[in-house]
């Protein structure tokens, strides 16, 4: 019987994109969906859905062993900004969650997990510029808190179990298909919408707040990429970058095929946040490790954003 692949969370913003991108990879029938709430339209079509609350582990375990899965991508959580207006829950889910699916790749009933950091990992202490893999990180926000934590849960259960545990820091992903939802960097996905919309945006980061950000589609790639690895060292969740920009410089980007389109500036309590984070990421280790490399530049990006929400240039 083949092993098929757990998505939990496959409704979010890259469970979506993992799903269908897994599916092409490896046929409909072996890449189970779930999450608590029914995805878009073309993940339920296109293959088995459950409803799934992640924070029950044996309601996991159940759809393990009904589906025979193998492996499981994790991709639930609160995420930066959201999280800080309802911190325990935020804490409660994003570290339940992980322990419930690092207990049963522990306990043998899966063989390999991918689960996201972030670089909310980082703070002020952090260097902003060329972050790198290893530095001193200080995470301000609950979010922060929950995925660094996370990160040494996972190195203890590597270390300790022999877990296989795969894991990335995704800077801000920007994306088409499906809205992020909470996030610090969430400006960069509403902008496209608004400018076709209504040809103008009112950012809540100021002008000049650079952050690390990628397209979806290097995001994938990269996910998948280093769970085929055979070779990976060891675990540890990888700084992986592409693309460093501010509101200003992207608007600037969509004014070159949206000439008319405008943004305006105001403020608000995710600028603290994106104040701790890095302005960007050196990720020479995750290239020295799986040959990761950026495919994706700012301009393309701009383009399909543009073509995928219907405005085509
Ligand atoms: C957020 O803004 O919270 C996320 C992230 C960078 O992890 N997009």
């Amino acid at each position: 019987m083949t092993s098929k692949i757990l998505i939990i969370g496959s409704s979010g913003q890259i469970g979506t994109e993992l799903v269908l991108k897994l599916r092409q990879i490896h046929g409909n029938e072996n890449i189970i969906a779930s999450d608590v709430r029914v995805g878009n339209y073309e993940v339920m079509k296109s293959g088995v859905f459950e409803i799934l609350d992640a924070t029950k582990k044996d309601d996991i375990l159940k759809i393990i062993k009904k589906h025979h899965i193998k492996q499981v991508y994790l991709m639930v959580a609160m995420l930066s900004a959201i999280a800080e207006k309802i911190p325990k829950r935020a804490w409660e889910l994003n570290m339940n969650t992980l322990f419930n699916v690092l207990d049963l790749a522990k306990d043998g009933f899966i063989d390999k997990v991918f689960w996201p950091s972030s670089i909310a990992i980082f703070g002020p202490s952090s260097p902003k510029k060329d972050t790198p893999q290893h530095t001193i990180m200080d995470p301000t926000t609950v979010y922060g808190i929950s995925k660094l934590a996370g990160e040494n849960w996972c190195n203890y259960y590597h270390n300790k179990f022999g877990v296989d545990i795969r894991s990335i820091r995704y800077p801000g992903i920007i994306s088409y298909k499906t809205i992020p939802g909470g996030g610090t960097t969430d400006y960069a996905v509403e902008i496209f919408h608004e400018a076709i919309k209504n040809k103008t945006y009112k950012s809540f980061l100021s002008e000049d707040t650079i952050l690390p950000m990628m397209y979806m589609d290097d995001a994938i790639d990269a996910t998948i990429k280093l769970m085929k690895n055979k070779n990976i060292p060891k675990y540890e969740s990888y700084n992986i970058a592409a693309m460093n920009f501010s509101p200003k410089e992207l608007s600037t980007a969509i004014q070159k095929y949206i000439p008319d389109f405008t943004i305006t500036y105001k403020d608000d309590s995710r600028q603290e946040i994106a104040n701790t984070w890095p302005q960007s990421i050196d990720d020479n280790q995750a290239k020295k490790d799986w040959n990761w490399k950026s495919k994706v530049s700012l301009d393309q990006l701009v383009k399909s954003m543009l073509n995928g929400l219907n405005y085509n240039v």
